[in-house]
């Protein structure tokens, strides 16, 4: 009797653990990129690291703020599982603008922010995309034209406003 109410109790503690650690009490924002759709500049659809890499995107930083205050994560520009989508930190539910930006490879914010209106729910996730838009050429940290010489250090530059190494 003794043993069975203990082994119950212990489930239940059990239970509520995993609830605390799986459910939670707090929403999110799903979001998912492309690169430079809009101005046809990038690869747009991102299959593969080498979609990132070759507009010299290593990490897409997302800032959500609110009141002032901002939550920064920072996730891979293509993830082997999740491809070019992540799943934000729980935050509090209301409106937050999420602030978005390619990184480069060593941490260096490559690109304009693209900014995002959301409402967080009190559980689960609100569901974002975004179009990020893509570094010029000139200014993006790869050798475009394969030709050895990367940015500013490629004859075929005239400035970092420059979009084409060609
Ligand atoms: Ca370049
Ligand atoms: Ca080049």
């Amino acid at each position: 009797m003794h043993r069975q109410s203990c082994v119950a109790s212990l489930y239940s503690l059990l239970v509520v653990t995993i609830c605390l650690c799986a459910c939670g009490d707090s929403g999110s924002y799903r979001l998912s990129w492309t690169l430079g759709c809009a101005d046809a500049r990038g690869p747009c659809q991102v299959v593969s690291v080498f979609s990132c890499a070759q507009v010299g995107i290593d990490q897409v930083q997302v800032e959500a703020v609110r009141d002032g205050k901002a939550s920064v994560s920072r996730f891979p520009c293509f993830d082997r599982l999740d491809g070019a989508k992540a799943t934000g930190p729980g935050l509090a539910a209301g409106e937050f603008t999420l602030n978005v930006v390619g990184l480069t490879p060593d941490g260096h914010v490559l690109t304009d922010a693209v900014s995002q209106t959301v409402t967080i729910p009190e559980s689960g996730v609100v569901e974002v995309s975004v179009d990020i838009s893509v570094a010029k050429q000139c200014a993006d940290g790869v050798d475009n034209d394969g030709d050895g010489a990367t940015d500013a250090f490629d004859p075929q530059c005239s400035s970092a406003d420059d979009d084409s190494e060609r």
